[in-house]
């Protein structure tokens, strides 16, 4: 069985606030391997690709000025089932009620913006994980 790859980010809240080891902290803990990382900011236009899904929808624009506030973490993270793992790792999008022992359940909170800042991005497919990893590490 070939290992599954997921694309993590660590948005630049997660970045801006000093828990970039924390996040990969919590990743190698589970016994997920890292096997890419860049920090980087982000171009518009990679961003609108990645959230594609999301155009047209009411957070997308702030959600894109958010993703360009700062610098971002970007991995490729290997492991059996990683991609549903590391969703579980993360918890739920909203850090308001994403569970206690979850990145965004512990280290996240509303902060009144109209898009959820909530520290991490996980792909959550195994065709996004393949898009995904194409937009950020595809030139490498
Ligand atoms: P996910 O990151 O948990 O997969 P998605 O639905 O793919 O969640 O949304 C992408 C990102 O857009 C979220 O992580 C969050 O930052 C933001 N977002 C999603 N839904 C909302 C919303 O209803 N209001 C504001 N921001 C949102
Ligand atoms: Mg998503």
């Amino acid at each position: 069985m070939s290992t599954e790859r997921t694309l993590v980010l660590i948005k630049p809240d997660g970045v801006r606030r000093g828990l970039s080891g924390e996040v990969i902290s919590r990743i190698e803990n589970k016994g997920y391997r890292v096997t890419s990382l860049v920090m980087m900011s982000a171009t518009r236009e990679i961003l609108e690709r990645h959230y594609a899904e999301h155009e047209g929808k009411p957070f997308y624009e702030p959600l894109v000025e958010f993703m360009l506030s700062g610098p971002i973490v970007a991995m490729v993270v290997e492991g059996n089932r990683v991609i549903e793992g590391f969703r579980s790792l993360s918890g739920a999008t909203d850090p308001t009620v994403a569970a206690p022992g979850t990145i965004r359940g512990d280290l996240a909170r509303d902060q009144g913006t109209k898009v959820v800042q909530n520290i991490v991005h996980g792909s959550d497919s195994p065709e996004s994980a393949a898009r995904e990893i194409e937009i950020f590490f595809g030139g490498k």
